[in-house]
């Protein structure tokens, strides 16, 4: 692809996500559904880049980015696509658009500490990152089966190296997107936490 936008998504997800903590700071705004959903879609290369074992989280993550993106042709806000749900029993419904966001929202927790392991681990190895983060972030929401799968997965995984060569980008330019996102992420992921708890929603299902 001659496109270098697109040949860098670790750019594309940083800056993405440092408009969403924009609006975020501001205090003025409401976070939109639309750019919200659109800066979760630039995550989903990563999964092709972390090898062919992921193929399966792509396609459920991707799915429910997809529904949240439909959700933002009718919905204005993430406050209001949560309200609508409440409104209409359906928050915890499987496939419902709260839930979406529920799922979706942890990947960006998996993502954020996936970096910030990767950032502070020595070596060359993806393994120990990948699987602290998933054990701490989406291991205590599957099953065992799902969880043995996962495992199994982690021994297909690149090497460092290898991945920031799929990502177009060298070590220190890698590291500097990686902190970039792993900042920006964090009040974006606050403030959809608080959105779920405010509400009485809980975030552990
Ligand atoms: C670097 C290593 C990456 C590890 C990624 C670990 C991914 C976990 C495996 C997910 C398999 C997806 C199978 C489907 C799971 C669903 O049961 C649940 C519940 O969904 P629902 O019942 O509401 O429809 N889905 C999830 O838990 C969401 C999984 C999304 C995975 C996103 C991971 C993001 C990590 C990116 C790393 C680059």
């Amino acid at each position: 692809m001659g496109d270098l936008d697109t040949a860098k998504p670790l750019r594309k997800i940083a800056e993405a996500f440092k408009e969403l903590e924009a609006t975020i700071n501001s205090q003025s705004q409401e976070v939109e559904v639309a750019p919200f959903s659109h800066a979760c879609s630039l995550v989903s290369p990563l999964f092709g880049c972390l090898g062919i074992a992921f193929k399966f989280a792509e396609v459920d993550y991707v799915a429910k980015v997809l529904d949240l993106a439909e959700a933002s042709k009718s919905i204005g806000t993430l406050q209001s696509l949560l309200e609508k749900d409440i409104q209409g029993n359906s928050v915890r419904k499987s496939g419902s658009h709260s839930r979406n966001l529920l799922r979706v929202k942890r990947g960006l927790v998996m993502v954020k500490v996936l970096f910030e392991l990767i950032l502070v681990t020595e070596g060359n190895f993806l393994k120990g990152p990948a699987s602290k983060a998933y054990e701490q972030v989406f291991a205590p929401h599957h099953g065992w089966a799902l969880r043995k799968a996962v495992a199994a997965g982690m021994y297909a995984l690149p090497t460092k190296a290898q991945l920031f060569k799929n990502l177009n980008e060298d070590e220190s330019s890698a590291s500097i997107q990686m902190q970039s996102y792993v900042a920006a992420s964090a009040p974006v992921i606050m403030y959809v936490e608080k959105l779920f708890l405010t509400r009485g929603l809980g975030l552990d299902w």
